[in-house]
């Protein structure tokens, strides 16, 4: 990567990428995007930024060719949550927006990575330990469009020669910029709250495993899988990658060690809950570790200590 466009720069992943990037790369090699400008972000102050609507083709390719940016990082998405709120946009986002990516990079050669998401497994796949090639059949929306944008990656791979990565991300924590509206949302607000608060109250019932990962971890995956030997990628698109899998009381005691007061209770959310059942338990991430040496280095209690001294730091 020499030359890199973030699309959805302004959002959970995208406002860590871009500095993450930058500092790698170089301020000036990494263009920043997103449909509008926040004024507030540091983003848009911190290096170049683009208006790129990814509904827009001009958009992007006017953006590709202003830089002669060579890889492409698409974020702009629609997440669970408020895709199931907005199925019909969220199509239109997550499937038309990456087509239109697509489209350009095959145009102009440029090479791209974009991600897919536990999202894209159903109640009929493997829950434990799901293997990396297994039962697709989500029951979401936003699963049905990360399923497709696996498939459509694969296709402009194989069909046009176009560079395409991806991982399927688990949910993901942070404490720059909160989460979009997702269901894995809870395990960010949690520590907020913790610290805020002293008490959460947790939108899914106990018992609920998901598959999580911390930030620094998540960019991590990108640079080294775009950096990775083209060779040595059986897969190329949706990587099973994870770090640790939790339930809500599982991450509640974790924190509770650092805040002995700290209390939760339950007021389920029937949309969420059912979403996040669908979901598999643990994947099997083994093909990722092999293709390209993914080994995370947060596990929940590292992670903990990290979110809670940052969180502190920003809030306090
Ligand atoms: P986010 O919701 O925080 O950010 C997405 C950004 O896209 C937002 O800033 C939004 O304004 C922008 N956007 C929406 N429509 C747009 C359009 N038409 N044109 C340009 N920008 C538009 O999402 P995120 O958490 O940063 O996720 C980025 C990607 O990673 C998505 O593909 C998501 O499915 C995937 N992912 C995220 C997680 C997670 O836990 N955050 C987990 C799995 C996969
Ligand atoms: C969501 O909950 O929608 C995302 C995801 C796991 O894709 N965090």
């Amino acid at each position: 990567m020499k030359k890199i466009l973030i699309t959805g720069a302004l959002g959970q992943i995208g406002s860590e990428l871009t500095s993450h990037l930058r500092n790698i790369y170089g301020v000036n090699n990494v263009v920043a995007s997103s449909k509008t400008r926040n004024e507030e972000s540091r983003i848009v102050e911190e290096g170049p930024f683009e208006i790129v609507d990814v509904l827009k083709v001009e958009d992007i390719a006017e953006t590709v060719k202003k830089y002669d940016i060579d890889s492409i990082i698409h974020l702009a998405a629609l997440l669970s949550a408020v895709g199931e709120g907005n199925p019909a946009l969220a199509w239109k986002v997550n499937v038309d927006g990456l087509f239109n990516v697509l489209e350009v990079a095959r145009e102009t050669k440029c090479a791209v990575f974009t991600p897919s998401s536990i999202a894209a497994f159903g109640p009929s796949t493997p829950p434990d330990k799901t293997p990396q090639d297994t039962l697709q059949r989500p029951t979401t929306m936003y699963g049905v469009t990360k399923v497709s944008g696996e498939l459509l990656c694969d296709y402009y791979f194989k069909k046009f020669g176009v560079d395409t990565r991806g991982v399927r991300y688990p949910g993901l924590i942070s404490y720059e910029t909160l989460p979009g509206g997702g269901t894995t949302d809870y395990a960010v607000h949690i520590y907020y709250d913790a610290i805020q608060k002293g008490k959460f109250t947790c939108y899914l019932k106990e018992g609920t495993a998901m598959d999580m990962m911390y930030m620094p971890d998540a960019l991590d995956a990108i640079v080294q899988l775009m950096e990775a030997d083209p060779n040595k990628l059986v897969h190329r698109n949706a990587f099973n990658i994870t770090a640790m899998s939790f339930t809500p009381e599982k991450i509640f005691a974790e924190i509770k060690k650092h805040l002995p007061e700290f209390s939760m209770d339950y007021h389920v959310d029937p949309i969420r809950q059912e979403i996040a059942d669908s979901w598999p338990n643990s994947l099997d991430d083994s093909v990722a570790r092999e293709e390209w040496g993914w080994n995370p280095k947060y596990d929940l209690s590292s992670m903990t200590v990290d979110m809670l001294a940052k969180l502190r730091e920003k809030l306090c």
